[in-house]
Order: structure tokens, then C-alpha cells, then sequence
């Protein structure tokens, strides 16, 4: 599923984000930035030890900041290290925090002149997060992102499996319904 906001557009695939050639793939990293499972295990594995050696030199980062380093051998040129929250019960601004993950994201991709970038579902493998309320939160940052002015032009989601996809889906649609700046394409 695809659709353009201002000029930019913003694409839903199910994928490997480690084999996305773009200027900057986003890593669901942990506040050590020194790499763990799922997607931060995938992209340290095919990125080599450049990464890993750029995460030691920034040293950890707090829930909802993000940093860039560079892409080592995956296709991206760069990575976006990005700390979503772990789901408690929802009360403890797990919301608030992945939405800073998303926009902190979008932050550093600007600020390196990276015009394309692609993310995973941040905080909905080991970290817990609902899908369905992470999918909301993590399509309107970005919808709302893309309505202003920015050098993005396109945004991709990579979603692991077709369950995720299908909620990522979903959500776009039901957003795309009550937002006449969002055109399906
Ligand atoms: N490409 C795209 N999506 C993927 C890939 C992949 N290669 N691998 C997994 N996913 P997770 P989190 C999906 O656990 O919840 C790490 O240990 C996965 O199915 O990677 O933010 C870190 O070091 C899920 O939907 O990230 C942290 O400690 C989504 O990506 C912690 O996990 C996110 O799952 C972060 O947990």
C-alpha cells in the first residue's frame, strides 16, 4: 500500500529492513545502543562491526532520542538508532515516548540529508507495545511529519510479517478515510 502526502510518499511493505536500499534504515535499539535481538541484532549482523564501533563512541541514548551512524556493509547508507519504550501498562508514557522515537527518527534523517528512509515497527516485538495502538501512533507522527516542510521524500515501513502488515494496513486506511491530505495511490 502506498500514498503520498504533500511530496512525499509513504510506502507499507512486508520485508527485511536490513536488505532496504535507502539513505537511512531506522533500528529498534535499547538505551545501550551495544545491540540485542530482533531488528538491532539483524542490522549489527549484516552491517558489520562499523556500526557497532560508531554506538561505542556515542555511548547509550534515553527512550524516545535517537542517533545516526553510519550504514557499514547494508545497502542503507546510514542507520538511524532510535530507543522506543517497553510496554508496562500504558500509563507510563509509553505512547508519548515511542511518538519521540518516530519524530527524533525523522529529526536525524533531515539533519543528515538522508531523503529516504525506512522503519520497523518500533517496540512491538521484544518491547511489548499493542500493534494496533503502535501502528497508530507510528503512521499519524509520520503523516503529520510529512505535512510540513521536509527534504524527506519517501518514508517506508518494512513490517516483518503479514500479520503486522495487515494492521499497518488497516490503520492507513482508516486515516487515510477522514484526511483528504492523504492520497491513495
Ligand atoms: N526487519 C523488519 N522487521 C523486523 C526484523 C527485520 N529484520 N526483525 C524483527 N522485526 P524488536 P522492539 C520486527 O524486538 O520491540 C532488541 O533486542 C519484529 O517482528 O526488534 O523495539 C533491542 O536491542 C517486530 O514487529 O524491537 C531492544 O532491546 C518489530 O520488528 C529490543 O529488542 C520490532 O521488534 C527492542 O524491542
Amino acid at each position: 500500500m502506498k500514498v503520498i502526502i504533500g511530496t512525499a510518499t509513504l510506502e507499507l511493505v512486508e520485508g527485511d529492513i536490513t536488505r532496504q536500499t535507502v539513505d537511512a534504515i531506522v533500528n529498534a535499539a535499547n538505551t545501550t545502543l551495544l545491540g540485542g535481538g530482533g531488528v538491532d541484532g539483524a542490522i549489527h549482523r549484516a552491517g558489520g562491526p562499523a556500526i557497532l564501533e560508531e554506538c561505542r563512541k556515542v555511548g547509550g541514548r534515553p527512550t524516545g532520542e535517537a542517533v545516526i551512524t553510519t550504514g557499514g556493509n547494508l545497502p542503507a547508507k546510514q542507520v538511524i538508532h532510535t530507543v522506543g519504550p517497553v510496554w508496562r501498562d500504558g500509563s507510563h508514557r509509553e505512547p508519548e515516548l515511542l511518538q519521540s522515537a518516530y519524530k527524533n527518527s525523522l529529526i536525524q534523517a533531515e539533519r543528515h540529508r538522508c531523503s529516504s528512509i525506512a522503519f520497523p515497527s518500533i517496540s512491538t516485538g521484544a518491547y511489548r507495545f499493542p500493534l494496533d495502538k503502535a501502528s497508530r501512533i507510528a503512521l499519524s507522527t509520520i503523516i503529520d511529519h510529512l505535512k510540513g516542510t521536509t527534504p524527506i521524500t519517501a518514508v517506508r515501513f518494512v513490517l516483518f510479517d503479514s500479520a503486522a502488515r495487515a494492521t499497518y494496513e488497516k490503520t492507513l486506511h482508516h486515516l487515510s478515510a477522514e484526511d483528504k491530505d492523504i492520497k491513495n495511490v
